[in-house]
């Protein structure tokens, strides 16, 4: 393919030459990187950090670059919802693998390794709240990566077969996608973690089957996704990042894992009583592992 310098208009750089919505420059990045939802997440990882070299926030991204030892690391927040991940992802991957000087994609790529520490609600009775889950798959209901072109593998294929099988959406619905984790990632979180299908969707009540005043146009979408099983996979979990993050990390060529602290349990009904402490229980046991990857 052709290496077309990348205009002004397309990749945005800012005049301390950052990439314009995450305001970071290359060298202020790591190639291990968290992501969080809340931005107020970010000082919550970083404060496990041996030293903060970098810090900087531009709306709701807020990143953090430091050491744990000798492993550098930064985190980002990504804000709520799949569109933001299609953003920071993107500048990410601009960061490390477009010369921001001759705007061209460089020669030799960089693959990142991107680990989402999020909150999310389960979907399975046996998955209690204050557990983590790691997310195998990232199964989309939203339609970001409708724009982009991708290749699925054949267990991908056949698990997107299976759910839409089993799985009624309301007409004029989503089309699903479904992107399998990093294995080099997933395969050192194991002990400690349930692991399952996690389903990433575009809102957090209808879209996830909580009904407040206003009415679902398909109220047995949790019934049907708490009972889909196709050759031992089940559906753990819902939030609202990781298909995306699974789908890009596919397209621009990284590693990348989601792994959730339960906060509400959907089937039992539950919420947890320490949300703070959830999510900070999974920062030191997510730490603990990243810092030695
Ligand atoms: C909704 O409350 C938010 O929480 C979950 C969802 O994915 C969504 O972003 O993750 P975070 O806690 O990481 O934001
Ligand atoms: N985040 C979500 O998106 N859903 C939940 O139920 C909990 C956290």
């Amino acid at each position: 393919m052709e290496n077309k310098r990348i205009a002004e208009s397309e990749l945005i750089i800012n005049s301390r030459g950052a990439v314009y919505h995450l305001d970071v420059r290359p060298e202020e990045l790591a190639h291990t990187i968290i992501t969080v939802g809340d931005p107020d997440r970010v000082p919550a990882v970083s404060k496990h950090f041996d030293k903060v070299e970098h810090q900087s926030q531009h709306r709701e991204f807020v990143t953090h670059t430091g050491y744990i030892g000798n492993k550098r690391l930064s985190v980002v927040s990504t804000g709520i919802g799949t569109d933001n991940i299609d953003i920071v992802l993107n500048e990410l991957d601009a960061l490390v693998n477009i010369d921001f000087q001759t705007r061209l994609v460089k020669e030799q790529l960089t693959s990142l390794q991107v680990i989402r520490l999020g909150t999310s609600g389960a979907l399975q009775d046996g998955i209690p709240v204050d557990s983590f889950v790691v997310s195998s798959h990232g199964l989309g209901l939203d339609n970001l990566m409708a724009y982009y072109a991708f290749e699925n593998t054949t267990e991908e294929k056949q698990l997107l077969e299976a759910f839409r099988g089993q799985v009624m959406l309301q007409p004029g619905g989503a089309n699903p996608c479904l992107f399998s984790a990093g294995e080099d990632l997933r395969k050192h979180f194991t002990d400690g973690f349930h692991t399952g299908i996690t389903v990433t969707c575009p809102g957090f009540y209808a879209p996830q089957g909580r009904k407040l005043r206003g009415q679902l146009s398909n109220p047995n979408l949790i019934d049907n996704l708490t009972g889909f099983s196709y050759e031992g996979h089940r559906i753990t979990n819902f939030e609202m990042e990781t298909s995306a993050i699974y789908g890009m990390g596919r397209v621009l060529g990284h590693q990348c894992l989601s792994i959730s602290a339960i906060v509400a349990n959907r089937i039992r009904q539950e919420f947890t009583k320490d949300g703070a402490a959830a999510v900070e229980a999974l920062i030191q046991k997510g730490l603990g592992i990243i810092a030695g990857l």
